[in-house]
């Protein structure tokens, strides 16, 4: 049993690896839909992260349960769409991508991971229940946001 659980694991592993490695681009059918699912992701976590902002700044009430579920959806969401900025996805949609992120790819996955690291730290602030380590990661967050978008997406 345990032998076959350890082969069904690392099957599991390989597939998920598989999956990870496939270029984007075969991940989707069309960059069209590359285009829309990772603008459709981005709308989800700025409804979810505006939630927390309206938090932030006083115009909604805190409570530690709804901030953290917010912040869970971010941070999950997180992960999320920079798979879909594959070859080939720079055209297609309606898309506001700039070309620096296939030409400086590496400025803008440490962009990513800026953010998904940020995200990561409100996730857990939220988590804590205190309201002044929320805002100050709200703060740290929304700047990741905000360097990503001067650089890398047309206003
Ligand atoms: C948001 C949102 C963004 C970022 C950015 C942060 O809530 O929709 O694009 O925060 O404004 O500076």
């Amino acid at each position: 049993m345990k032998r076959l659980l350890s082969t069904v694991t690392i099957f599991a592993a390989g597939l998920a690896a598989m999956v990870t490695a496939l270029p984007a681009a075969a991940q989707f059918a069309k960059p069209e839909d590359a285009i829309k699912y990772r603008q459709s992701v981005m709308t989800v976590i700025a409804a979810h992260f505006g939630r927390i902002g309206a938090v932030v700044q006083g115009k909604a009430p805190y409570d530690a349960k709804t901030t953290a579920d917010n912040a869970a959806v971010v941070y999950s969401m997180s992960k999320l769409p920079f798979t879909a900025f594959g070859e080939g996805t720079d055209k297609g949609g309606n898309t506001k991508a700039k070309p620096e992120i296939w030409k400086e790819s590496d400025k803008f996955q440490a962009a990513a991971k800026d953010f998904q690291d940020q995200a990561a730290k409100l996730d857990a602030a939220a988590k804590s229940g205190n309201l002044d380590a929320v805002k100050a990661a709200f703060g740290d967050t929304g700047k990741t946001c905000k360097a990503c978008h001067d650089n890398f997406r047309e206003k």
